[in-house]
């Protein structure tokens, strides 16, 4: 019999792992097209790996930091929402709505270098209806003191008093934090030295995140100010990232329970 294969790498909607499998291949589609850089494959691999451990839901301590983060973003004066390569190939559509809902603009800032990829990410961002993109041009940017990184050359950012920064690498919110701005993370790993530098840490794939926070913003876009500064002040976020850890703890523990069940049957 001749065998049957699967070339175009097409996903089955009936398998268990669908939604994975469908950001996977957009990762690997951005990174095709210079989107991603190839290291952003590694990264998605990592945070894979801390969604399975986190339930690969949205918690509690993630809906609470995302309504702190929503918050700051309407209260901020001028927000300013960092975009790398994962989250534009991941999330386009998203990016751009909740940067119009908060009125934050986009400023796309990346850590590795490659001719053509601002103009990669840049395209995908119109064609999902932005604007107003930050960070394309080079005459308009200007590097951050402090840090070694590409990701010193921004425009925006050096004069925004809240950055948002999806999916980082290491020190730049601890450069960010030092010049005085307000920092909303979101990365799957707890304990990296973003999610521990950063005002607001929200604990959770940028692929719900998004869809999540833009929901909040229209709920929240009606407050007064006094009940935004009310969220933001309720909000503990060293607190929060160790409620997420007892949740990992918790999870981990009940699906060893559950492995060793599905071994004894
Ligand atoms: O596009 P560039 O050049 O700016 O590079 C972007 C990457 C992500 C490659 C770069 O910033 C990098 O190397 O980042 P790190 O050091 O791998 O850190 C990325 C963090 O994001 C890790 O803690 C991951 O666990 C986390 N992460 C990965 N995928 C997701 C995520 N967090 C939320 N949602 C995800 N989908």
């Amino acid at each position: 019999m001749k065998e049957k294969r699967n070339q175009n790498h097409s996903i089955p909607k009936d398998h268990p792992r669908y939604k994975s499998l469908k950001y996977r291949h957009k990762i690997i589609e951005g990174m095709k097209n210079l989107a991603v850089a190839e290291a952003g494959l590694i990264a998605h691999g990592r945070g894979e790996c801390f969604d399975y451990i986190l339930g690969e839901r949205t918690n509690e301590t993630a809906k609470k930091a995302m309504k702190a983060a929503v918050a700051a973003l309407l209260l901020a004066k001028s927000p300013i929402i960092s975009v790398n390569g994962n989250t534009a190939a991941l999330v386009p559509k998203e990016l751009v709505e909740l940067s119009e809902i908060v009125n934050a603009p986009l400023e796309i800032n990346l850590f590795y270098y490659k001719e053509g990829r601002i103009e990669a990410i840049k395209k995908i961002l119109e064609e999902a209806g932005a604007t107003d993109i930050r960070g394309t041009l080079k005459e308009k940017l200007v590097e951050i003191e402090g840090l070694e990184s590409n990701r010193r050359f921004v425009q925006s950012i050096i004069d925004a008093d809240l950055v948002m920064v999806p999916l980082e690498d290491g020190d730049r919110t601890e450069t960010l934090k030092k010049r005085g701005k307000n920092v909303i993370a979101v990365d799957l790993n707890p304990i990296s030295r973003t999610a521990i530098w950063a005002d607001i840490t929200i604990v959770d794939n940028i692929i719900r995140t998004l869809p999540e926070m833009i929901k909040i913003a229209k709920d929240l876009k009606s407050l007064e100010k006094e009940q935004l500064i009310t969220i933001l002040n309720n909000f503990d976020n060293k607190k929060n990232i160790i409620d997420t850890l007892e949740l990992i703890k918790e999870y981990i523990e009940a699906q060893k329970e559950n492995a060793f069940k599905i071994l004894k049957s």
